[in-house]
């Protein structure tokens, strides 16, 4: 397996050095600046790949591996107007990052909003922070902040009524705080930052789009781009939800191994893969991971490993340590390393360390959430670990 790393450009507080001494030597990253739905230039690739790549002499050499994302903008999953033209932008991006010899991409088709939390430094009891998805805290944000229509009929009376008390208790600054955490787009999302007025207008689009059509237009999506990345020797990466399950009344459709089944079956053209995510997939406790790495061995082109561990609700969880959340992890780990025995050596997994707390000197520094230097070095020094053992036992066994 292939050790990589999330980078989000020269501005990352995390230097490229850095990331050489966690031990990664593949990036994984994307044109962060290119708004949504306008295609990516070859020369604006090719340039931020120089800087990755074009090091000082004598230094571990690294490599733009993986491209995560190409945001599929919310016309494209809606099929609005501007729908061809997103997709057409959506191929010219990819042609751009093959032309420069990157063959993978990750995207994902959450609608209005990409990863989701409440809390972004949520406080554990080392003293470290992590990220958190609270379910009362988005139900208060659900009902009474942004005061979606139909909102409650989601919610037990019990639910409700806590949720209210939640934010009747919020201070101004609590409220600014979670419309920036909810609305205005995490580290690396996909979706547009939005204000709360924006937010209503855009929900207001998906009115009459269920699960079934938001499905259809991702096959859709698929059919056209899938011809392209094939010839182009490209994989693409669907990441799940997170969390895998609907929002905001929206409804969600890479959230389970039925969901995927469904999509591979629709466009089983070998470009057609999974981001397999453990974290946002193991939030649901119907989600058994290494089954799922089991099922769909062969289509999986891209993991990113951390864990997830759910609180007393069943609806709530916050980021454990890698090894120490719901998923079996070393698990995960042996049925990925007997896939990647299978594939040559050009083609074995990448893998990426995700959502590390923020410890030790990160404490001080600010910089992206979940995207610190020190909680994501802890969680690849635990899962490298982990994997040179497996590799150990399974060459005993063989011999
Ligand atoms: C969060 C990430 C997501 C992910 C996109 C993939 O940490 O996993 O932003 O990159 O959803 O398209």
């Amino acid at each position: 397996m292939r050790q990589a790393w999330r980078w989000f450009g020269p501005d990352d507080m995390v230097s490229l050095d850095d990331i050489r001494q966690s031990g990664a030597s593949e990036i994984v990253t994307a044109l962060h600046h290119v708004p949504n739905g306008v295609a990516w230039t070859y020369e604006a690739v090719r340039e931020r790949q120089a800087l990755i790549e074009e090091s000082a002499p004598g230094r571990t050499q690294l490599r733009w591996a993986i491209v995560e994302s190409i945001p599929v903008p919310d016309d494209v999953k809606r099929h609005g107007a501007r729908a061809k033209a997103s997709i057409g932008a959506w191929i010219a991006s990819m042609e751009a990052v093959a032309k420069a010899g990157i063959r993978t991409i990750c995207y994902n088709f959450m609608p209005v909003v990409d990863w989701t939390r409440t809390h972004l430094e949520w406080e554990l009891s080392n003293g470290a922070t992590a990220l958190r998805f609270s379910h009362m805290h988005f139900a208060a944000f659900d009902m009474f902040i942004l005061e979606r229509p139909g909102a409650d009929a989601d919610y037990s009376e019990r639910e409700r009524a806590e949720a209210k008390a939640i934010h009747d208790a919020m201070t101004p600054a609590e409220v600014d705080r979670i419309i920036m955490t909810i609305a205005s787009a995490l580290p690396g999302s996909t979706t547009d930052p939005l204000s709360i007025p924006a937010f209503r207008e855009r929900l207001k689009l998906y009115a009459g789009i269920d699960a079934a059509k938001l499905r259809q237009h991702l096959i859709e999506f698929l059919q056209v781009v899938t011809p392209v990345a094939d010839k182009l020797g490209v994989k693409l990466t669907l990441h799940p939800d997170d969390p895998p399950r609907p929002l905001f009344g929206l409804p969600r459709i890479a959230s389970s191994a039925a969901d995927y089944q469904a999509l591979f079956d629709s466009v089983p053209a070998p470009s057609n893969g999974i981001c397999l995510c453990t974290g946002s997939l193991g939030v649901s406790p119907d989600n058994d991971l290494p089954a799922m790495a089991r099922q769909f061995a062969d289509r999986i082109h891209f993991a990113h490993l951390r864990a997830t561990k759910r609180e007393a609700d069943g609806r709530s969880f916050f980021e454990a340590d890698h090894l120490d959340g719901d998923v079996d992890m070393i698990a995960v780990l042996e049925a990925l390393l007997e896939e990647d025995r299978r594939r040559p050596e050009t083609e074995k997994i990448p893998f990426r360390p995700d959502h590390g707390h923020r410890m030790l000197d990160d404490l001080d520094k600010g910089g992206n959430p979940g995207y610190s230097a020190i909680g994501r070095l802890k969680g690849l020094a635990e899962l490298r670990g982990a994997i040179r053992v497996l590799e150990r036992i399974e060459a005993a066994r063989a011999n």
